[in-house]
Protein backbone atom coordinates (compact mmCIF):
# COMPACT_ATOMS: atom_id res chain seq x y z
CA UNK A 1 0.00 0.00 0.00
CA UNK A 2 1.70 3.23 -1.41
CA UNK A 3 2.44 5.20 1.86
CA UNK A 4 -0.59 7.85 1.98
CA UNK A 5 -0.16 11.52 1.02
CA UNK A 6 0.57 14.00 3.54
CA UNK A 7 -2.02 12.57 6.16
CA UNK A 8 0.34 13.10 8.94
CA UNK A 9 -1.22 16.04 11.14
CA UNK A 10 1.93 18.64 11.69
CA UNK A 11 2.25 18.73 15.46
CA UNK A 12 1.39 22.41 16.01
CA UNK A 13 -1.95 22.06 14.48
CA UNK A 14 -2.48 18.93 17.02
CA UNK A 15 -3.92 21.01 19.68
CA UNK A 16 -6.54 22.64 17.56
CA UNK A 17 -7.56 18.44 16.22
CA UNK A 18 -11.47 18.06 17.41
CA UNK A 19 -12.03 15.88 20.64
CA UNK A 20 -13.52 12.97 19.26
CA UNK A 21 -9.98 12.52 16.78
CA UNK A 22 -8.72 11.26 20.37
CA UNK A 23 -12.01 10.07 21.36
CA UNK A 24 -12.82 6.17 22.03
CA UNK A 25 -16.86 5.60 21.60
CA UNK A 26 -18.44 2.79 23.56
CA UNK A 27 -21.88 1.02 21.91
CA UNK A 28 -24.23 0.62 24.61
CA UNK A 29 -27.79 -1.19 23.19
CA UNK A 30 -29.72 -0.71 26.28
CA UNK A 31 -31.78 -4.01 26.43
CA UNK A 32 -28.96 -6.35 26.50
CA UNK A 33 -26.44 -3.70 28.46
CA UNK A 34 -27.81 -3.74 32.34
CA UNK A 35 -30.90 -4.26 33.92
CA UNK A 36 -31.59 -2.30 37.28
CA UNK A 37 -35.36 -2.86 38.11
CA UNK A 38 -35.54 -6.44 37.34
CA UNK A 39 -38.06 -6.70 34.65
CA UNK A 40 -35.13 -8.48 32.22
CA UNK A 41 -34.79 -6.00 30.34
CA UNK A 42 -31.74 -3.66 30.36
CA UNK A 43 -32.54 0.26 31.14
CA UNK A 44 -31.08 3.52 31.73
CA UNK A 45 -30.63 2.96 35.75
CA UNK A 46 -28.56 0.22 34.84
CA UNK A 47 -26.45 2.13 32.49
CA UNK A 48 -25.98 5.02 35.09
CA UNK A 49 -24.89 2.17 37.19
CA UNK A 50 -22.10 0.95 35.19
CA UNK A 51 -20.75 4.80 34.30
CA UNK A 52 -17.98 4.53 36.62
CA UNK A 53 -16.96 0.96 34.97
CA UNK A 54 -16.86 2.90 31.67
CA UNK A 55 -15.07 5.93 32.78
CA UNK A 56 -12.28 3.16 34.81
CA UNK A 57 -12.36 1.82 31.47
CA UNK A 58 -11.05 4.95 29.41
CA UNK A 59 -14.37 5.40 27.28
CA UNK A 60 -14.99 8.87 26.01
CA UNK A 61 -18.38 8.83 24.53
CA UNK A 62 -21.08 6.69 24.73
CA UNK A 63 -23.17 5.79 21.72
CA UNK A 64 -26.81 5.07 23.12
CA UNK A 65 -28.80 2.58 20.61
CA UNK A 66 -32.59 4.32 20.77
CA UNK A 67 -34.43 4.55 24.02
CA UNK A 68 -37.25 6.35 22.52
CA UNK A 69 -40.96 5.00 23.16
CA UNK A 70 -41.62 2.20 20.67
CA UNK A 71 -43.60 -0.77 20.29
CA UNK A 72 -40.01 -2.59 19.71
CA UNK A 73 -40.50 -4.10 16.72
CA UNK A 74 -36.95 -3.33 15.33
CA UNK A 75 -36.27 -2.92 19.09
CA UNK A 76 -36.32 0.39 18.86
CA UNK A 77 -35.24 1.66 15.59
CA UNK A 78 -39.25 1.81 15.07
CA UNK A 79 -39.43 5.36 16.60
CA UNK A 80 -43.19 6.20 18.47
CA UNK A 81 -42.43 9.65 20.28
CA UNK A 82 -38.78 11.28 19.47
CA UNK A 83 -39.41 13.12 22.71
CA UNK A 84 -39.75 10.77 25.75
CA UNK A 85 -37.94 7.73 27.19
CA UNK A 86 -39.74 4.40 26.89
CA UNK A 87 -40.82 3.52 30.15
CA UNK A 88 -39.45 0.10 29.46
CA UNK A 89 -35.64 2.06 29.89
CA UNK A 90 -37.04 4.41 32.37
CA UNK A 91 -38.17 8.18 32.18
CA UNK A 92 -37.08 11.25 31.23
CA UNK A 93 -35.78 12.47 34.41
CA UNK A 94 -32.97 8.86 34.63
CA UNK A 95 -32.16 10.24 30.68
CA UNK A 96 -30.94 13.89 32.50
CA UNK A 97 -29.35 11.97 35.59
CA UNK A 98 -26.76 10.08 32.78
CA UNK A 99 -26.50 12.41 31.12
CA UNK A 100 -25.49 15.09 34.52
CA UNK A 101 -23.56 11.91 35.44
CA UNK A 102 -21.57 11.46 32.12
CA UNK A 103 -20.62 15.09 31.93
CA UNK A 104 -19.26 14.49 35.60
CA UNK A 105 -17.06 11.74 34.21
CA UNK A 106 -16.02 14.50 31.46
CA UNK A 107 -17.69 11.57 28.99
CA UNK A 108 -20.30 12.46 26.48
CA UNK A 109 -23.20 10.93 25.01
CA UNK A 110 -24.42 9.92 21.64
CA UNK A 111 -27.90 9.83 20.52
CA UNK A 112 -29.08 7.56 18.21
CA UNK A 113 -30.98 9.48 15.25
CA UNK A 114 -33.39 7.20 13.60
CA UNK A 115 -35.11 9.68 11.03
CA UNK A 116 -35.25 7.87 7.57
CA UNK A 117 -38.37 6.40 8.74
CA UNK A 118 -40.56 6.45 11.87
CA UNK A 119 -42.85 3.64 13.92
CA UNK A 120 -46.56 3.18 12.32
CA UNK A 121 -47.53 3.77 15.36
CA UNK A 122 -45.57 7.34 15.73
CA UNK A 123 -48.48 10.35 15.87
CA UNK A 124 -47.60 11.98 12.42
CA UNK A 125 -48.20 8.15 10.64
CA UNK A 126 -51.16 7.62 12.17
CA UNK A 127 -51.82 11.35 11.00
CA UNK A 128 -50.66 11.04 7.36
CA UNK A 129 -52.17 7.48 7.09
CA UNK A 130 -55.90 8.72 7.99
CA UNK A 131 -56.71 10.30 4.70
CA UNK A 132 -55.09 11.30 1.60
CA UNK A 133 -55.44 15.20 2.11
CA UNK A 134 -53.73 15.00 5.46
CA UNK A 135 -51.45 17.46 6.14
CA UNK A 136 -49.09 15.09 6.80
CA UNK A 137 -49.94 12.77 4.29
CA UNK A 138 -46.70 13.54 2.42
CA UNK A 139 -44.48 13.43 5.14
CA UNK A 140 -44.08 9.68 3.92
CA UNK A 141 -44.09 8.23 0.85
CA UNK A 142 -47.82 7.11 -0.53
CA UNK A 143 -48.42 6.05 -3.95
CA UNK A 144 -50.95 4.29 -5.85
CA UNK A 145 -50.18 0.51 -6.47
CA UNK A 146 -49.51 -0.29 -10.79
CA UNK A 147 -52.37 -0.87 -12.83
CA UNK A 148 -52.01 -4.96 -12.13
CA UNK A 149 -52.24 -4.69 -8.49
CA UNK A 150 -48.70 -5.08 -7.46
CA UNK A 151 -46.60 -2.40 -5.74
CA UNK A 152 -45.67 0.91 -7.05
CA UNK A 153 -42.15 -0.25 -7.92
CA UNK A 154 -39.91 -3.71 -7.33
CA UNK A 155 -38.15 -2.48 -4.33
CA UNK A 156 -37.57 -4.90 -1.24
CA UNK A 157 -37.49 -4.26 2.24
CA UNK A 158 -34.01 -5.26 3.97
CA UNK A 159 -36.48 -7.34 6.00
CA UNK A 160 -37.57 -9.44 3.66
CA UNK A 161 -40.47 -8.78 0.96
CA UNK A 162 -41.55 -5.93 -0.57
CA UNK A 163 -40.59 -2.85 0.58
CA UNK A 164 -44.21 -1.43 0.29
CA UNK A 165 -47.56 -2.23 2.45
CA UNK A 166 -50.84 -1.17 1.32
CA UNK A 167 -53.47 0.73 2.81
CA UNK A 168 -57.00 -0.41 2.09
CA UNK A 169 -58.27 2.64 4.44
CA UNK A 170 -56.79 5.00 1.60
CA UNK A 171 -56.08 2.21 -1.08
CA UNK A 172 -52.79 3.61 -1.42
CA UNK A 173 -49.16 1.76 -0.54
CA UNK A 174 -46.71 2.77 1.73
CA UNK A 175 -43.01 2.63 1.46
CA UNK A 176 -40.60 1.06 4.16
CA UNK A 177 -37.21 -0.03 3.48
CA UNK A 178 -37.19 -1.74 6.78
CA UNK A 179 -40.11 -3.47 8.31
CA UNK A 180 -44.01 -2.43 7.22
CA UNK A 181 -43.66 -0.79 11.50
CA UNK A 182 -40.92 1.65 9.81
CA UNK A 183 -42.29 3.27 6.87
CA UNK A 184 -40.05 6.00 5.34
CA UNK A 185 -40.03 9.67 6.25
CA UNK A 186 -40.52 11.36 2.80
CA UNK A 187 -37.22 14.03 3.25
CA UNK A 188 -38.96 15.83 0.32
CA UNK A 189 -41.37 17.90 2.39
CA UNK A 190 -39.48 21.00 3.97
CA UNK A 191 -42.14 20.72 7.25
CA UNK A 192 -41.00 17.23 7.60
CA UNK A 193 -37.30 17.55 7.99
CA UNK A 194 -38.44 21.40 10.00
CA UNK A 195 -40.06 19.14 12.44
CA UNK A 196 -37.15 16.66 12.73
CA UNK A 197 -34.51 19.47 13.36
CA UNK A 198 -36.27 20.99 16.00
CA UNK A 199 -36.46 17.48 17.33
CA UNK A 200 -32.79 17.52 16.85
CA UNK A 201 -32.58 20.82 18.86
CA UNK A 202 -34.49 19.69 22.01
CA UNK A 203 -32.01 16.98 22.47
CA UNK A 204 -29.21 19.07 22.24
CA UNK A 205 -30.55 21.06 24.74
CA UNK A 206 -30.91 18.67 26.38
CA UNK A 207 -27.13 18.07 27.04
CA UNK A 208 -26.62 15.55 24.40
CA UNK A 209 -23.18 15.81 22.71
CA UNK A 210 -23.94 14.70 19.31
CA UNK A 211 -25.69 12.27 17.39
CA UNK A 212 -25.54 8.62 15.46
CA UNK A 213 -27.36 8.74 12.65
CA UNK A 214 -28.82 5.57 11.03
CA UNK A 215 -29.15 5.14 7.82
CA UNK A 216 -28.68 8.52 7.17
CA UNK A 217 -27.50 7.90 3.45
CA UNK A 218 -30.74 6.63 2.32
CA UNK A 219 -33.03 9.81 3.24
CA UNK A 220 -32.47 11.19 -0.07
CA UNK A 221 -34.24 9.15 -2.99
CA UNK A 222 -34.35 9.26 -6.38
CA UNK A 223 -37.52 11.34 -7.94
CA UNK A 224 -40.02 8.96 -9.13
CA UNK A 225 -39.11 6.23 -7.09
CA UNK A 226 -37.70 4.20 -10.47
CA UNK A 227 -38.00 0.36 -10.23
CA UNK A 228 -35.05 -1.08 -9.10
CA UNK A 229 -32.60 -2.95 -12.41
CA UNK A 230 -30.10 -5.87 -12.29
CA UNK A 231 -30.64 -8.59 -10.36
CA UNK A 232 -28.71 -10.08 -7.33
CA UNK A 233 -29.12 -8.99 -3.54
CA UNK A 234 -28.30 -5.46 -4.75
CA UNK A 235 -31.02 -4.76 -7.01
CA UNK A 236 -33.35 -3.94 -4.10
CA UNK A 237 -33.88 -0.75 -5.17
CA UNK A 238 -30.96 0.33 -3.37
CA UNK A 239 -29.41 2.08 -6.15
CA UNK A 240 -32.16 4.51 -5.85
CA UNK A 241 -31.69 5.66 -2.27
CA UNK A 242 -28.09 4.78 -1.45
CA UNK A 243 -26.35 8.42 -1.12
CA UNK A 244 -29.18 9.90 -3.42
CA UNK A 245 -29.28 12.92 -5.07
CA UNK A 246 -29.97 15.58 -2.00
CA UNK A 247 -28.40 14.08 0.25
CA UNK A 248 -25.56 16.33 0.42
CA UNK A 249 -28.19 18.90 0.48
CA UNK A 250 -30.51 17.73 3.16
CA UNK A 251 -27.18 17.22 5.52
CA UNK A 252 -25.89 20.86 4.79
CA UNK A 253 -29.10 22.31 6.00
CA UNK A 254 -29.27 19.80 9.16
CA UNK A 255 -25.64 21.37 9.94
CA UNK A 256 -26.65 24.65 9.32
CA UNK A 257 -30.21 24.89 11.27
CA UNK A 258 -29.20 22.16 14.45
CA UNK A 259 -25.49 22.23 14.66
CA UNK A 260 -23.82 25.45 13.40
CA UNK A 261 -23.45 28.08 16.67
CA UNK A 262 -23.61 25.75 19.34
CA UNK A 263 -21.37 26.56 22.45
CA UNK A 264 -19.43 22.68 22.09
CA UNK A 265 -18.11 21.01 19.24
CA UNK A 266 -20.57 17.96 18.84
CA UNK A 267 -20.16 14.69 17.49
CA UNK A 268 -22.22 13.24 14.39
CA UNK A 269 -21.38 9.90 13.01
CA UNK A 270 -23.86 8.41 10.14
CA UNK A 271 -24.27 5.11 9.42
CA UNK A 272 -23.97 4.84 5.42
CA UNK A 273 -24.49 1.07 4.53
CA UNK A 274 -22.72 0.50 0.87
CA UNK A 275 -21.06 3.91 1.15
CA UNK A 276 -17.88 4.08 -0.89
CA UNK A 277 -14.98 6.62 0.08
CA UNK A 278 -16.16 8.81 -2.40
CA UNK A 279 -19.19 9.17 -0.30
CA UNK A 280 -17.75 9.73 2.96
CA UNK A 281 -15.12 11.58 1.85
CA UNK A 282 -17.83 14.48 0.49
CA UNK A 283 -20.03 13.92 3.65
CA UNK A 284 -16.75 14.02 6.72
CA UNK A 285 -14.97 16.99 4.84
CA UNK A 286 -13.92 18.99 7.66
CA UNK A 287 -14.86 22.24 5.42
CA UNK A 288 -18.13 21.39 3.16
CA UNK A 289 -19.02 18.11 4.99
CA UNK A 290 -22.20 17.72 7.47
CA UNK A 291 -21.06 14.83 9.39
CA UNK A 292 -17.96 14.12 11.30
CA UNK A 293 -17.55 10.70 10.83
CA UNK A 294 -19.20 7.50 8.96
CA UNK A 295 -20.09 4.27 9.88
CA UNK A 296 -18.75 2.29 5.99
CA UNK A 297 -19.79 -1.39 5.79
CA UNK A 298 -17.11 -2.53 3.31
CA UNK A 299 -14.68 -4.62 6.00
CA UNK A 300 -18.11 -6.03 6.96
CA UNK A 301 -19.07 -7.76 3.74
CA UNK A 302 -15.61 -8.79 3.07
CA UNK A 303 -16.38 -12.34 4.31
CA UNK A 304 -19.93 -12.07 2.73
CA UNK A 305 -19.99 -13.42 -0.57
CA UNK A 306 -22.22 -10.94 -3.38
CA UNK A 307 -22.11 -8.88 0.16
CA UNK A 308 -25.54 -10.47 0.95
CA UNK A 309 -25.26 -11.47 4.66
CA UNK A 310 -26.64 -14.94 4.30
CA UNK A 311 -24.09 -16.04 2.32
CA UNK A 312 -21.27 -16.30 4.60
CA UNK A 313 -17.64 -17.68 4.14
CA UNK A 314 -14.12 -17.72 5.29
CA UNK A 315 -11.93 -14.43 6.09
CA UNK A 316 -9.43 -14.26 3.44
CA UNK A 317 -7.31 -11.92 5.49
CA UNK A 318 -5.72 -10.04 2.55
CA UNK A 319 -9.46 -9.14 1.29
CA UNK A 320 -9.99 -7.14 4.80
CA UNK A 321 -6.37 -5.65 4.64
CA UNK A 322 -7.13 -4.19 1.36
CA UNK A 323 -10.48 -2.75 2.38
CA UNK A 324 -9.15 -1.58 5.35
CA UNK A 325 -6.14 0.09 3.64
CA UNK A 326 -8.57 1.55 1.06
CA UNK A 327 -10.20 3.16 3.63
CA UNK A 328 -7.35 4.26 5.84
CA UNK A 329 -6.24 5.88 2.70
CA UNK A 330 -9.54 7.26 1.12
CA UNK A 331 -9.73 9.29 4.66
CA UNK A 332 -6.42 10.09 5.07
CA UNK A 333 -6.09 13.45 4.02
CA UNK A 334 -9.90 14.89 3.86
CA UNK A 335 -12.64 13.57 6.37
CA UNK A 336 -12.36 11.00 9.27
CA UNK A 337 -12.70 7.09 9.65
CA UNK A 338 -14.92 5.43 12.00
CA UNK A 339 -13.20 2.14 13.29
CA UNK A 340 -15.38 -1.17 14.41
CA UNK A 341 -15.36 -4.76 13.81
CA UNK A 342 -18.45 -5.15 16.05
CA UNK A 343 -21.87 -3.73 16.75
CA UNK A 344 -25.65 -4.85 17.43
CA UNK A 345 -26.40 -5.71 13.63
CA UNK A 346 -22.87 -8.00 13.41
CA UNK A 347 -22.09 -10.78 14.65
CA UNK A 348 -19.15 -10.80 17.02
CA UNK A 349 -16.14 -10.21 15.63
CA UNK A 350 -13.95 -12.41 17.89
CA UNK A 351 -16.65 -15.85 16.91
CA UNK A 352 -16.41 -14.17 13.27
CA UNK A 353 -12.90 -14.01 12.74
CA UNK A 354 -10.80 -15.43 15.98
CA UNK A 355 -10.36 -18.88 17.20
CA UNK A 356 -12.62 -19.23 20.35
CA UNK A 357 -11.82 -22.87 21.20
CA UNK A 358 -7.69 -22.68 21.23
CA UNK A 359 -7.10 -19.11 21.03
CA UNK A 360 -10.19 -17.54 22.69
CA UNK A 361 -7.83 -15.20 25.00
CA UNK A 362 -4.77 -14.46 21.97
CA UNK A 363 -7.17 -14.10 19.34
CA UNK A 364 -9.57 -11.21 21.05
CA UNK A 365 -6.54 -9.22 22.14
CA UNK A 366 -5.59 -9.64 18.73
CA UNK A 367 -8.61 -8.46 16.75
CA UNK A 368 -8.71 -5.46 19.07
CA UNK A 369 -4.95 -4.32 18.79
CA UNK A 370 -5.89 -4.62 14.34
CA UNK A 371 -8.50 -2.32 15.10
CA UNK A 372 -7.43 -0.08 17.70
CA UNK A 373 -3.73 0.29 15.71
CA UNK A 374 -5.77 2.33 12.53
CA UNK A 375 -6.00 5.74 12.34
CA UNK A 376 -9.67 7.03 12.94
CA UNK A 377 -12.23 6.53 16.20
CA UNK A 378 -12.18 3.23 17.41
CA UNK A 379 -16.07 1.95 18.47
CA UNK A 380 -16.07 -0.75 21.46
CA UNK A 381 -19.23 -2.73 21.33
CA UNK A 382 -20.58 -3.71 24.74
CA UNK A 383 -19.29 -7.21 25.79
CA UNK A 384 -16.91 -6.90 23.27
CA UNK A 385 -13.91 -5.96 25.78
CA UNK A 386 -14.29 -8.38 27.35
CA UNK A 387 -14.17 -11.43 25.11
CA UNK A 388 -18.05 -11.98 24.91
CA UNK A 389 -18.88 -14.65 21.74
CA UNK A 390 -21.92 -15.43 19.62
CA UNK A 391 -24.87 -17.44 21.92
CA UNK A 392 -25.96 -21.01 20.81
CA UNK A 393 -28.76 -19.95 18.43
CA UNK A 394 -30.25 -23.60 18.29
CA UNK A 395 -33.43 -23.00 16.62
CA UNK A 396 -35.85 -20.36 14.70
CA UNK A 397 -37.30 -19.74 18.69
CA UNK A 398 -33.49 -18.11 19.01
CA UNK A 399 -34.31 -15.59 16.35
CA UNK A 400 -35.90 -12.69 18.13
CA UNK A 401 -34.30 -10.12 15.85
CA UNK A 402 -37.03 -8.98 12.89
CA UNK A 403 -34.02 -9.19 10.38
CA UNK A 404 -33.14 -12.87 11.20
CA UNK A 405 -36.87 -14.05 11.97
CA UNK A 406 -38.53 -12.70 9.17
CA UNK A 407 -35.23 -14.09 6.94
CA UNK A 408 -35.57 -17.65 7.65
CA UNK A 409 -40.20 -17.67 7.58
CA UNK A 410 -39.41 -16.48 4.42
CA UNK A 411 -37.13 -19.17 3.29
CA UNK A 412 -39.25 -21.60 4.44
CA UNK A 413 -42.22 -20.08 3.50
CA UNK A 414 -40.88 -20.42 -0.14
CA UNK A 415 -39.49 -24.43 0.82
CA UNK A 416 -41.35 -25.80 3.70
CA UNK A 417 -40.00 -29.04 2.94
CA UNK A 418 -36.32 -27.59 3.52
CA UNK A 419 -34.79 -29.09 6.39
CA UNK A 420 -35.07 -26.31 9.51
CA UNK A 421 -31.39 -27.25 10.81
CA UNK A 422 -30.34 -26.65 7.29
CA UNK A 423 -31.61 -23.37 7.04
CA UNK A 424 -30.78 -22.27 10.53
CA UNK A 425 -26.91 -23.14 9.48
CA UNK A 426 -27.01 -20.28 6.93
CA UNK A 427 -28.70 -17.93 9.19
CA UNK A 428 -26.75 -18.53 12.55
CA UNK A 429 -23.25 -17.25 11.81
CA UNK A 430 -24.53 -13.85 10.79
CA UNK A 431 -27.90 -12.97 12.46
CA UNK A 432 -27.92 -10.14 14.27
CA UNK A 433 -28.74 -12.08 17.46
CA UNK A 434 -25.27 -12.91 17.80
CA UNK A 435 -24.43 -9.43 19.09
CA UNK A 436 -27.53 -9.03 21.29
CA UNK A 437 -27.17 -11.47 23.89
CA UNK A 438 -27.02 -9.78 28.18
CA UNK A 439 -23.26 -8.04 28.71
CA UNK A 440 -22.06 -10.76 31.33
CA UNK A 441 -20.83 -8.63 33.97
CA UNK A 442 -20.17 -11.00 37.11
CA UNK A 443 -20.03 -15.28 37.20
CA UNK A 444 -23.01 -15.19 39.27
CA UNK A 445 -26.82 -15.21 38.36
CA UNK A 446 -27.62 -14.22 35.36
CA UNK A 447 -24.41 -13.13 34.89
CA UNK A 448 -25.19 -10.24 36.87
CA UNK A 449 -27.29 -9.13 34.52
CA UNK A 450 -30.72 -9.03 36.19
CA UNK A 451 -32.37 -10.21 38.82
CA UNK A 452 -35.06 -11.73 36.96
CA UNK A 453 -35.47 -13.53 33.42
CA UNK A 454 -33.55 -11.80 31.15
CA UNK A 455 -35.27 -11.39 27.92
CA UNK A 456 -33.03 -13.18 25.77
CA UNK A 457 -31.00 -15.96 27.02
CA UNK A 458 -27.43 -15.53 28.66
CA UNK A 459 -24.00 -17.44 26.93
CA UNK A 460 -23.49 -20.31 28.92
CA UNK A 461 -20.09 -19.07 29.06
CA UNK A 462 -20.47 -16.14 31.14
CA UNK A 463 -19.06 -18.38 34.01
CA UNK A 464 -15.29 -17.46 32.69
CA UNK A 465 -15.98 -14.74 30.73
CA UNK A 466 -17.38 -11.64 32.47
CA UNK A 467 -16.32 -8.17 33.99
CA UNK A 468 -15.71 -8.72 37.40
CA UNK A 469 -13.42 -12.14 36.56
CA UNK A 470 -11.68 -10.07 34.10
CA UNK A 471 -11.46 -7.25 36.01
CA UNK A 472 -9.10 -9.03 38.71
CA UNK A 473 -6.99 -10.66 35.99
CA UNK A 474 -4.37 -8.65 34.67
CA UNK A 475 -4.00 -10.48 31.96
CA UNK A 476 -7.55 -10.64 30.73
CA UNK A 477 -9.00 -9.42 27.66
CA UNK A 478 -10.67 -6.36 29.44
CA UNK A 479 -7.09 -4.75 30.74
CA UNK A 480 -5.97 -5.58 27.50
CA UNK A 481 -8.69 -2.99 25.90
CA UNK A 482 -7.87 -0.37 28.57
CA UNK A 483 -4.58 -0.66 27.87
CA UNK A 484 -5.05 -0.07 23.97
CA UNK A 485 -7.76 3.03 24.98
CA UNK A 486 -4.78 4.39 27.03
CA UNK A 487 -2.16 4.08 24.57
CA UNK A 488 -4.39 6.48 22.22
CA UNK A 489 -5.16 8.93 24.91
CA UNK A 490 -1.59 9.13 25.19
CA UNK A 491 0.25 8.77 22.03
CA UNK A 492 -0.32 11.74 19.36
CA UNK A 493 1.58 8.71 16.58
CA UNK A 494 -1.68 7.14 17.13
CA UNK A 495 -4.44 9.34 17.68
CA UNK A 496 -3.45 11.20 14.33
CA UNK A 497 -0.34 9.61 12.79
CA UNK A 498 -0.59 8.76 9.10
CA UNK A 499 -1.00 5.01 8.75
CA UNK A 500 0.72 2.21 6.15
CA UNK A 501 -0.47 -1.12 5.79
CA UNK A 502 2.22 -3.45 4.48
CA UNK A 503 2.56 -7.34 3.45
CA UNK A 504 -0.57 -6.50 2.11
CA UNK A 505 -1.14 -10.27 0.14
CA UNK A 506 0.56 -12.18 3.45
CA UNK A 507 -2.39 -14.37 4.06
CA UNK A 508 -0.93 -14.35 8.23
CA UNK A 509 0.32 -11.04 8.66
CA UNK A 510 -1.47 -7.76 9.41
CA UNK A 511 1.31 -5.21 10.17
CA UNK A 512 0.32 -1.30 10.31
CA UNK A 513 2.86 1.53 10.48
CA UNK A 514 1.67 5.12 12.28
CA UNK A 515 4.00 7.95 11.88
CA UNK A 516 3.67 11.78 13.35
CA UNK A 517 6.57 13.67 12.95
CA UNK A 518 9.48 11.62 14.99
CA UNK A 519 6.93 9.40 16.49
CA UNK A 520 6.36 5.97 15.27
CA UNK A 521 4.06 2.98 16.05
CA UNK A 522 4.67 -0.57 14.27
CA UNK A 523 2.15 -3.09 14.98
CA UNK A 524 2.91 -6.78 13.94
CA UNK A 525 0.19 -9.29 13.90
CA UNK A 526 -0.76 -13.10 12.92
CA UNK A 527 -4.40 -13.51 12.16
CA UNK A 528 -4.19 -16.94 11.95
CA UNK A 529 -3.82 -20.30 14.33
CA UNK A 530 -0.25 -21.33 12.89
CA UNK A 531 3.04 -20.03 13.71
CA UNK A 532 3.67 -16.97 11.14
CA UNK A 533 7.20 -15.89 9.55
CA UNK A 534 7.99 -12.32 9.78
CA UNK A 535 10.83 -10.04 9.18
CA UNK A 536 10.60 -7.82 11.88
CA UNK A 537 13.80 -5.75 11.31
CA UNK A 538 12.43 -4.91 8.41
CA UNK A 539 9.99 -2.56 10.06
CA UNK A 540 12.49 -1.51 12.94
CA UNK A 541 13.46 2.02 13.37
CA UNK A 542 15.81 3.59 16.76
CA UNK A 543 13.66 3.79 19.73
CA UNK A 544 11.24 1.19 18.90
CA UNK A 545 10.27 -0.67 22.05
CA UNK A 546 7.41 -3.17 23.02
CA UNK A 547 3.83 -1.31 24.25
CA UNK A 548 1.44 -4.34 23.94
CA UNK A 549 1.42 -7.74 23.66
CA UNK A 550 -0.97 -10.55 24.08
CA UNK A 551 1.73 -13.26 25.47
CA UNK A 552 4.23 -13.08 27.82
CA UNK A 553 8.10 -12.98 26.94
CA UNK A 554 8.12 -11.11 23.54
CA UNK A 555 10.75 -9.64 22.14
CA UNK A 556 11.42 -6.05 22.96
CA UNK A 557 12.11 -4.90 19.63
CA UNK A 558 10.59 -5.45 16.24
CA UNK A 559 13.98 -6.56 14.83
CA UNK A 560 13.91 -9.38 16.96
CA UNK A 561 10.74 -10.97 15.67
CA UNK A 562 11.37 -13.58 12.84
CA UNK A 563 8.37 -15.77 14.12
CA UNK A 564 4.55 -14.81 15.30
CA UNK A 565 2.98 -17.41 17.84
CA UNK A 566 -0.96 -18.01 16.80
CA UNK A 567 -2.51 -15.03 17.01
CA UNK A 568 0.51 -13.02 18.27
CA UNK A 569 -0.02 -9.32 18.38
CA UNK A 570 2.87 -6.81 19.17
CA UNK A 571 3.00 -3.14 19.47
CA UNK A 572 6.18 -1.13 19.43
CA UNK A 573 6.11 3.18 19.91
CA UNK A 574 8.75 5.23 19.65
CA UNK A 575 9.35 7.63 21.80
CA UNK A 576 6.12 6.96 24.35
CA UNK A 577 4.52 9.91 25.02
O1 LIG B 1 -29.11 -0.78 10.23
C1 LIG B 1 -29.02 -0.41 8.86
C2 LIG B 1 -28.60 -1.58 8.03
O2 LIG B 1 -27.63 -1.59 7.30
C3 LIG B 1 -29.47 -2.74 8.07
O3 LIG B 1 -29.67 -3.13 6.74
C4 LIG B 1 -28.79 -3.81 8.89
O4 LIG B 1 -27.49 -3.41 9.25
C5 LIG B 1 -28.61 -5.10 8.13
O5 LIG B 1 -28.31 -6.04 9.05
C6 LIG B 1 -27.54 -5.00 7.04
O6 LIG B 1 -27.30 -6.31 6.55
C7 LIG B 1 -29.70 0.27 11.01
C8 LIG B 1 -29.67 -0.18 12.46
O7 LIG B 1 -28.32 -0.32 12.88
C9 LIG B 1 -30.42 -1.49 12.53
O8 LIG B 1 -30.34 -2.05 13.83
C10 LIG B 1 -31.87 -1.22 12.16
O9 LIG B 1 -32.56 -2.46 12.12
C11 LIG B 1 -31.97 -0.55 10.79
O10 LIG B 1 -31.03 0.51 10.59
C12 LIG B 1 -33.35 0.09 10.64
O11 LIG B 1 -33.45 1.18 11.54
CA1 LIG C 1 -35.15 -3.20 33.24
Amino acid sequence: MAAPTSSATPEATLATQAWWKRAVVYQVYPRSFSDANGDGIGDLRGLIDRIDYLAWLGIDVIWLSPVYPSPQDDNGYDISDYRDIDPLFGSLADFDELIEKMHAHDMRLLMDLVVNHTSDEHPWFIESRSSRNNPKRDWYYWRDRKADGSAPNNWQSRFSGSAWEHDEATDQSYLHLFSRKQPDLNWENPELRGAVYDMMRWWLDRGVDGFRMDVINFISKVDGLPDATGTGPSSDGRQHYIHGPRLLEFLSEMRREVFDGRDKVLLTVGETPQAIVDHATALTDEKSGALNMVFQFAHMQVDQIGATRWAPTALELPKLKAVMGHWQDGLAVAGWNSLYFNNHDQPRALSRWGNTSRYHVQSAKAIATILHMHRGTPYVYQGEEIGMTNPELKTVDDLLDIQSRNYYLSRMAADPAQDSEALMRIVRPMARDNARSPVQWDAGTNAGFTTGTPWMAINPNYKTINVETEKADPNSVLHHYRHLIALRHENDVIAYGSSTLEALDDPQLYIIIRALGDQRAVMLANVSSEPAMVDGAAYASAGLNLVSSNYEDSPRQPEAVKTLRPWEALVFLSPAR
